[in-house]
């Protein structure tokens, strides 16, 4: 890593980390060393208890135009293995428990775009396009592009993008559903920045509960699901924020969440 040049800078304040993708290199190819950055400062927000939403962007170029494909090209099946190859960190931020927004400037592509959809909410400058290119170089997306794509913006579209390499458009992205909102290009960190804090303003373990209940409907069958999500309803009742929360409404306040 180059020590004058972190791949990955984060400002903690009030309650939201901002982590902004800083390569070298504005296109933020995900090369390790970048990766490696991210992972660590995840599992630093996670362990933080003063920090409940992350906001993760890139440059004004691009938030990660893909795999770094000069690392990628000497690579043999064995090597790429051994290594683990993706699956060696990429896990590591699908482990991330706290909100992750995306603010996606520019490019969003391959290993781009398939970071932006492991984050729980994607919201996209005006100028932002999201693609999986990986056929153009002859393979396979290959951290969640084939399976999270049509969860997202449906079969037809996801297979458009991935058997075409060609990206969309954040207005289109917002349409298939890929995106929650897109907002002028100058106004989006502050607007999830903005986001962000809403989400901070509430109680830490009921966001926690949240986020692994929404992410647990795409893994389980609807019954389950919903066992899962009752499940974690009657555990809140153990929560002093529960209490708070229903104190704080009947009582015309605002509540004073203690995260317990
Ligand atoms: N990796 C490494 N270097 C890159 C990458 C990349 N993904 N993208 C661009 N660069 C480099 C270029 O080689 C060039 O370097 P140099 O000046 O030394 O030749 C420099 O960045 C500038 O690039 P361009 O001149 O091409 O810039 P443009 O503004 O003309 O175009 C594009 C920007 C459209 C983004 C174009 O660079 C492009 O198409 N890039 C490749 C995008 C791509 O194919 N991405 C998918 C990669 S495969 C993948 O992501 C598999 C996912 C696996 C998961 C990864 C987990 C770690």
């Amino acid at each position: 890593m180059n020590d004058r040049h972190p791949p990955v800078r984060a400002v903690y304040e009030d309650r939201v980390a901002v982590v902004t993708l800083a390569s070298e290199n504005p296109l933020n190819p995900l090369a390790d060393d970048l990766v490696d950055a991210l992972v660590a400062e995840l599992r630093r927000i996670d362990a933080d208890p003063a920090i409940r939403a992350t906001v993760l962007t890139g440059s004004s170029k691009a938030f990660a135009a893909g795999a770094d494909v000069k690392a990628m090209a000497p690579l043999d099946y064995a090597a790429a293995f051994r290594q683990d190859v993706i699956g060696r960190n990429w896990d590591a931020i699908r482990a991330h428990r706290k909100p992750l927004i995306a603010a996606v400037r520019g490019y969003a592509l391959g290993g781009g775009c398939e970071l932006a959809m492991l984050c729980d909410v994607v919201i996209a400058a005006e100028d932002a396009r999201f693609g999986q290119p990986e056929v153009v170089l002859g393979i396979v997306p290959g951290a969640g592009g084939t399976q999270r794509l049509p969860r997202a913006v449906g079969k037809s579209l996801a297979m458009q993008m991935c058997l075409t390499g060609t990206s969309i458009s954040a207005a289109d992205a917002l349409a298939a559903g890929l995106v929650s909102q897109v907002v002028p290009t100058d106004r989006l960190l502050a607007e999830a920045t903005r986001l962000a804090r809403s989400m901070a303003a509430h109680s830490l373990p009921v966001l926690l509960a949240i986020k692994e209940a929404v992410n647990r409907s795409f893994e389980s069958s609807l019954s389950e699901g919903l066992l899962f999500e009752r499940r974690q309803f009657h555990a809140g009742f153990a929560l002093k924020d529960q209490k708070e929360g229903i104190a704080a409404f009947r009582e015309r306040r605002d509540p004073a969440f203690a995260d317990e």
